[in-house]
């Protein structure tokens, strides 16, 4: 039996003041106990965070982590040695916005789930198809390719304590959520693809589903045999509302 997970992404969003008030009203929220409840802050938020969340049941993790994986010349840069010696537990990587935006390709993915891994955190490997690809037919294919290129690299043994996180990406603040019926499709595809290499690890991982998750849409999605729980985005940067999905878990 796995065990659910509920991730919440706020992206490049908040002030040291709301991020207080956030936290300040999470801790009051009543948060199951079955399920694992993380937080994605900005990088600059992580230690106020950790250390208003110290003692607490609700874990912590960065966004994103360099390719390189300990200390030197790569400014502007925060390796996952440093974010594990901070207290991070997870790091996201490769969120469609990076792949996007910042031009982040499977390879360099693969080097920073390397590095998490590596360095004692735990990386929650996004992947996710565009429209034009669901449009074309190729959901499955790209997923796979996404998966496959960091599962050639590292191992399939490197999945024991990685998520992976599917995120259609037309479903990403966009408010279009993939039915439930679609993400268990991919969910259970993406899990065929680990049991290919090793039945067990399939078995025990957790793959969440993203993209417009609310309250209102997250019981359905949970229910479904593949997905075990969820990745966050705006939903996440309302205390009340982030604690009904939880519980929806
Ligand atoms: C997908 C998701 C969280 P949202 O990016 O990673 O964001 O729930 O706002 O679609």
């Amino acid at each position: 039996m796995r065990r659910k997970m509920v991730a919440g992404n706020w992206k490049m969003n908040g002030t040291r003041t709301s991020v207080a008030e956030l936290i300040g009203s999470l801790r009051v929220e009543e948060l199951p106990s079955d399920v694992d409840v993380v937080v994605l802050p900005s990088s600059i938020h992580l230690a106020q965070v950790l250390s208003d969340l110290q003692g607490g049941t609700i874990a912590v993790g960065a966004q994103d982590c360099s390719t390189e994986p300990g200390f030197g010349a790569f400014t502007g840069e925060e390796s996952a040695t440093q974010l594990r010696d901070l207290g991070c537990a997870w790091v996201l990587v490769g969120h469609s916005e990076r792949r996007s935006l910042f031009a982040e390709s499977d390879q360099v993915v693969c080097r920073k789930f390397s590095s998490a891994q590596v360095n004692g955190l735990k990386p929650i490997l996004c992947v996710g198809e565009t429209l034009e690809e669901r449009q074309l037919g190729k959901t499955l294919d790209a997923v796979s390719q996404q998966l496959n290129s960091v599962l050639d690299v590292v191992g399939v043994d490197a999945f024991e304590s990685a998520v992976v996180a599917y995120e259609p990406v037309w479903a990403i603040g966009s408010g279009l959520t993939a039915t439930p019926g679609q993400a268990q499709e991919v969910h259970a595809a993406i899990r065929a693809v680990v049991a290919q290499r090793n039945p067990r690890i399939a078995g025990g991982l957790r793959i969440l589903y993203g993209g417009s998750v609310k309250s209102e849409n997250a019981v359905e999605l949970f229910a479904q045999a593949d997905v075990d729980g969820g990745l966050i985005g705006g939903a996440s940067l309302k205390a009340n509302e982030f604690g009904a999905i939880c519980r929806a878990a």
